[in-house]
């Protein structure tokens, strides 16, 4: 176990270090306070949910792994949620698929939906004291077996989809309202084709007019606010995908709404860290799924890679801290799913610390003045000052464990929990 007085010690030394370099790691500590990860719910139980126990994942998504302790009920999914949220400094969020709503007391399906499944969520929400954001749930499901959903051919089929979306729109108003904390929308489809088509432009055409309608609908924007998230490919899906990014830039700069950036639905070298700056001159706020993409797979555990700390750096540099949302999305069934959440979440806070404390004025002041050299140096330098001590600092203020200390707990909670279920 870590030792108080050695990480306040440390700190002191740190911050000294950093002071060298102007930068104030006191005011670092109070700036994490200000951002909350949205933690979505689909880790706990492989992107299953509670509408349908035994259904299969489908819509080019995949959970792979078999690790014992998957939650499969409701007061499961939470008691782990809580578990995770122990574990974990700053403020969090809950990220809820439709799929998970209360079905206790009986079977809704998709354009039955209402605020009554989400009654509970609130409840438990309001205890813990978080948020709710919102997903749309448009696979897992016999409508969607096709393949196609807003952008299907058939009306009735295309209709459903258009209901189900517009009754989670009405249930994310009802969201913020209860929790008086504006809910985030989130629209992805898993519409595309597993090989050639001529049919490109006109699923895109039916994906535009039933979104149109679908917005139709107005809600409060104090209340909600809808995203819609792009994708490059799913699993069975390879050759086209309708909701491509070009469709969803172009849809979210004419239509005003948010854009999500999922950093795992891109080509595999493509920079998303880089499109921060470029989307936010025309959109004016952003969802963002911070994830890890390993070839085929768009959903490994997030860690402190390159791209999540380049990612956080350009939202900094570009002064949006307060124009971001951060969503995690990762799905990993092969080891233990609530040691998965902490380490993925810790990743991404230890991401957006690192990059405020970055060395941004002196580094602008080289930029700006033409002096490389310097530039190219600080850089370098920057990547090796005393992180940890600043990190191990917060999660104490916070009253979690600090460093590796957290792996003692969730190995705890296996054999306590998760062995048993
Ligand atoms: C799928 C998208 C989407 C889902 C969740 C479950 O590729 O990333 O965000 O992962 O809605
Ligand atoms: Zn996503």
């Amino acid at each position: 176990m870590s030792n108080p007085e050695n990480i306040n010690n440390t700190y002191n030394i740190a911050r000294e270090r950093y002071a060298e370099l102007d930068v104030n790691t006191d005011d670092v500590l109070q700036q994490m306070n200000k951002v909350a990860i949205s933690m979505h719910c689909w880790q706990a139980d492989d992107v299953t949910g509670f509408e349908n126990p035994d259904g299969q994942l489908s819509g080019g998504i995949q959970a792979t792994g078999n690790f014992p302790g998957k939650a499969v009920t409701i007061e499961q999914a939470k008691q782990d949620y809580e578990k995770a949220m122990s574990l974990l400094p700053g403020k969090q969020r809950l990220n809820l698929h439709a799929i998970y709503g209360d079905f206790r007391e009986g079977k809704a399906d998709r354009d039955e939906i209402g605020t009554k499944q989400f009654q509970s969520w609130v409840e438990w929400a309001k205890e813990q004291q978080i948020g709710l954001d919102f997903n749309c749930t448009l696979f897992s499901h016999p409508k969607a077996d096709s393949g196609y959903t807003l952008s299907h051919n058939d009306q009735s089929i295309r209709d459903f989809w258009i209901e189900h979306v517009k009754r989670c729109r009405e249930i994310s108003e009802y969201i913020g309202k209860e929790l008086n904390s504006r809910c985030i929308h989130n629209i992805w489809i898993p519409d595309g084709s597993k090989d050639l088509t001529v049919n490109r432009f006109k699923h895109r055409a039916l994906l535009k007019e039933s979104l149109d309608k679908i917005m139709d609908d107005k809600r409060d924007p104090a209340m909600m606010a809808d995203a819609v998230e792009a994708k490059l490919f799913g699993i069975g899906l390879e050759a086209y995908t309708v909701g491509s990014h070009e469709f969803y830039l172009s849809y979210a700069v004419a239509r005003k709404m948010m854009l999500c950036l999922d950093i795992g639905h891109f080509h595999p070298t493509e920079q998303v860290s880089d499109k921060v700056s470029a989307v936010f001159q025309f959109i004016p706020e952003l969802l963002f799924h911070v994830t890890r993409p390993i070839r085929w797979d768009s959903d490994h555990v997030v860690t402190l890679s390159d791209e999540v700390r380049a990612l956080f750096e350009e939202i900094v540099w570009a002064d949006k801290l307060d124009k971001v949302n951060i969503g995690l999305d990762f799905f990993d069934a092969s080891i233990n799913r609530i040691g998965a959440y902490v380490t993925g979440v810790r990743a991404a806070q230890k991401a957006l610390m690192l990059a405020l404390l970055n060395p941004t004025d002196k580094l602008r002041e080289y930029d700006e003045s033409g002096r490389y050299f310097e530039r190219l140096a600080l850089f370098e330098e920057a990547k090796t000052m005393p992180f940890s001590a600043v990190w191990d600092r917060y999660c104490l203020e916070n009253g979690v464990p600090t460093g590796a200390d957290y792996i003692g707990e969730i190995h705890q909670y296996e054999k306590k929990v998760l062995s048993k279920r």
